[in-house]
């Protein structure tokens, strides 16, 4: 994006001049009293580093900087996301402490709504744990700066909060002072892609914090939807988002409403604030290296701007993927978001994916409270309602709900047969930090616990095998497998999905490329169980051995398949 347009906010800036050192100003679209508008031209040979800006009014003048720094290579950058890959979600600030000195501020580790002191250079330190586990790519929740004082509207508990999980953005263009800077930013990106993984950037893009300087003083007056002192208050009608019947009016409280009455609603359709919000993309993805984005409330924001918004993304960085948050369980309702085709508002989002949320509530059914399985291939039958159900994101758990471990009747070997669904089913499998030790954390601030061994006088350091419980042990090891055998099978990455049985507690399926077939058989039950099915167009004649050590080899005679597992077991069957 070339001019790029710089926003200065300042005071009695009528009739202001500016200059920056070096470059050309080529438009000044506004001046008022408090903002500028400035498009500025960067030559391709434009020298690199910091250049003053200066604002010259008849009452006096003030100076700020703006840099300009070389484009990255793009070789082994900008890469997107793809079913080959598996993502860890991790909340910065409960992950690892890896630089006290940024502990300043609200900081309290007793108090589980402050800052415990998680940070970049803590992701950093533990790279090598996550490449161990299989992870090749590291969603982060956002690394935006938030309020650096207590959240006084938002209560927690009937107490001030603090914005530690980063969804309450004051600055759309600085890093969080607790998690680190832009250049230790940079080196995380930098380090992690040489190992082999990936990182995923989360963005709001619905709303700023409460804070920001933007509500008391917006830069266009249609900036936000309505203002502080007269806003709608968002409701959940996101039925009528989809509905073609639905007058827009009807939409209106869901699409431009506060989120819960204190988020400030960025109004897309203002020309300022798409420009500021598709820049402020393009500015992190291009400072950065960084492969995907996860795009925060997805639905509440229009999708002639997210159509614009991923034309201008894709036309600058072919491979990136992104995946949106579209929280809610019903595919009809999910589906209409994603992107490669044109709904009936005329639009094609151009949406690369989604959490699936649809599948992640029968996860949880199934494999937590033991409820029946079919309840998962009876929601991938309707995957046809998506554009591509491939790229859509699975997950067992994230920073929203409570953990799987604390859900009522679970188990770890519920929680071994969800990872052995999540790892082996379509789709690009999202873990979720600390489910590896089958953390616990039934609401939402406990859901987002320390990691153990990430801080200070932490007494145990579960990133090392010693630190673990015997329970522990086997699960990492469990889905470490899995990550392996995700790696080494193709099919379990590119192949396609075929359902082969299914029964109240028994489901198996396999993943086919035209090369070979995996199949899976996973048994829910708390009984051993012999089922048998038809593999006559998948394996013919095939002898097919349990990778995962639960089941005996099969032999397939007359292209069926007999399978007997031990209760609540899964196994994975590949030549
Ligand atoms: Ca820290
Ligand atoms: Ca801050
Ligand atoms: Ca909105």
């Amino acid at each position: 994006m070339n001019p790029v347009r710089l926003m200065i906010h300042g005071r009695n800036l009528e009739n202001a001049r500016v200059d920056i050192q070096g470059l050309r100003i080529v438009n000044t679209p506004t001046i008022n009293s408090t903002y500028i508008f400035v498009d500025v031209f960067i030559p391709p040979n434009a020298q690199r580093g910091s250049r003053a800006i200066l604002v010259t009014t008849p009452r006096g003048s003030a100076s700020s900087s703006f840099e300009v720094l070389a484009p990255l290579n793009r070789a082994g950058r900008f890469q997107g996301f793809s079913p080959s890959d598996v993502m860890y979600l991790i909340m910065i600030d409960r992950f690892a402490d890896g630089d006290p000195s940024n502990n300043g501020g609200i900081y309290d580790r007793k108090n589980k709504f402050y800052y415990h002191g998680g940070d970049l250079q803590g992701v950093i330190d533990h790279l090598p744990y996550l490449k161990e586990l299989g992870i090749t790519a590291i969603w982060l929740t956002p690394w935006y700066d938030n309020y650096d004082r207590l959240n006084q509207i938002e209560l927690k508990e009937d107490k001030p909060s603090t914005g530690f999980h980063g969804y309450n953005p004051q600055d759309f263009y600085a890093v969080e002072e607790h998690f680190g800077t832009p250049a230790k930013l940079r080196e995380l990106v930098e380090t992690a892609h040489r190992s082999g993984i990936k990182i995923i950037q989360d963005q709001v893009m619905n709303h700023t914090g409460p804070y920001h300087l933007w509500v008391d003083d917006p830069p266009t007056p249609t900036w936000f939807n309505g203002t502080k002192a007269k806003h709608l208050k968002n409701v959940f009608q996101t039925w009528a988002l989809h509905d073609p019947r639905a007058v827009e009016s009807l939409k209106r409280e869901t699409m431009e409403g506060w989120f819960l009455d204190f988020l400030p609603d960025l109004n897309q359709h203002d020309a300022e604030v798409s420009r500021y919000l598709i820049q402020n993309t393009l500015w992190w993805i291009g400072t950065t290296g960084l492969d995907g984005i996860r795009m925060d409330t997805w639905q509440y924001v229009p999708n002639s701007f997210w159509r614009d918004w991923n034309h201008a993304l894709k036309r600058e960085f072919p491979n990136f993927r992104v995946v949106g948050e579209v929280k809610d369980g019903d595919v009809v309702h999910t589906s209409f978001f994603q992107g490669g085709k044109v709904r009936f508002d005329g639009v094609d989002s151009g949406l690369d994916s989604l959490l699936d949320f649809p599948l992640f509530y029968p996860i949880r059914h199934a494999f937590a409270e033991g409820k029946p399985i079919d309840e998962i291939p009876k929601t991938l039958a309707k995957d046809y309602l998506y554009t591509n159900s491939e790229m859509l994101v699975t997950l067992l758990g994230g920073h929203d709900d409570g953990r799987f471990m604390s859900e009522k009747g679970a188990t770890i070997a519920g929680l071994k047969l969800a990872n052995a669904f999540v790892l082996t089913t379509r789709g690009v499998p999202q873990l979720y930090y600390g489910d590896e030790l089958a953390m616990e954390g039934g609401d939402e601030p406990t859901t987002r616990g320390d990691f153990p061994g990430g801080f200070g006088g932490d007494k145990r350091n579960a990133f090392a095998a010693g630190g673990r419980t015997k329970d522990e042990q086997e699960l990492f090891e469990y889905i470490r497998k899995l990550t392996t055998l995700r790696r080494e099978l193709e099919p379990l990455r590119t192949g396609a999905l075929v359902n082969l049985y299914v029964s109240e507690q028994q489901y198996a399926y396999a993943r086919t490329t035209p090369r070979g077939a995996v199949i899976i058989v996973i048994n829910n039950d708390n009984d051993t169980a012999t089922i048998d099915f038809d593999v006559s167009r998948i394996a013919p004649g095939a002898f097919l051995k349990d990778r995962l050590g639960m089941s005996q080899p099969v032999q397939i005679t007359d292209g069926k398949m007999r399978v007997k597992l031990a209760k609540r077991s899964a196994a994975i069957f590949a030549r």
